[in-house]
């Protein structure tokens, strides 16, 4: 049941263009970045994200993905970790500064699945965290350096983020389960 429209497509854009700034802010420019997307709908965040910041500092910025479907550390049913699929990152993030994205943060278990995986792929310099809503009720010890919106919700509430790549529609609703 939906209960309320948190975002507009305009809204997303403003916030991905101010979320950019503060990424080359952080960073003093773009020079040693990385951008990774966690599948699905972290992949279209972090490529528009890359695309912007690299349109604002006028050089490329690599952009990978990562599928953490598999490394959920609540999903007991896969006794062995699968071999991550090499490739799926596409550049080489040893001594790189890696900005993981995500749509929504909530126990940060993913995260700490994603941080496992990427690990299997290099050693980065340092790692940061984009979520473009932080819903609150986090399970683990684990922060987004870099926020859209915090979102206060109850555990029955979820927030549905629609993107054009992926949902042929652009906006973020807050719906009760
Ligand atoms: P995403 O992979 O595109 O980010 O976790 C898989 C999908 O399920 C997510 O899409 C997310 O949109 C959706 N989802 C919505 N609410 C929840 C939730 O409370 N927990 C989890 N794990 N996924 C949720
Ligand atoms: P976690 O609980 O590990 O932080 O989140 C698990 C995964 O589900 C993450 O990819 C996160 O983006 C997604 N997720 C968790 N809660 C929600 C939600 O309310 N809405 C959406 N769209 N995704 C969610
Ligand atoms: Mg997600």
């Amino acid at each position: 049941r939906e209960k309320g429209r948190l975002m507009s497509a305009s809204e997303i854009e403003r916030t991905l263009v101010r979320l950019a700034h503060e990424i080359i802010e952080k960073n003093d420019g773009a020079d040693g970045l990385g951008l990774v997307g966690i599948k699905r709908r972290g992949i279209p965040l972090a490529q528009r994200l890359a695309a912007l910041i690299s349109s604002i500092e006028k050089r490329p910025v690599d952009c990978g993905t990562l599928d953490i479907s598999f490394y959920r550390d609540d999903l007991s049913t896969y006794d062995t970790r699968p071999v991550v699929t090499p490739g799926s990152i596409g550049f080489d993030i040893n001594d790189r500064k890696i900005i993981l994205v995500d749509d929504v943060l909530y126990t940060g278990r993913t995260i700490r699945a994603a941080l496992d995986a990427l690990f299997d792929h290099g050693r980065p310099r340092q790692v940061q965290l984009l979520a473009l809503i932080d819903r609150g009720h986090r399970e683990l010890p684990i922060e987004a350096s870099f926020v859209g919106r915090t979102i206060q919700t109850t555990q029955r509430e979820i927030i549905e983020v629609k993107l054009r790549e992926i949902d042929d529609d652009e906006q973020v609703l807050l719906v009760e389960r």
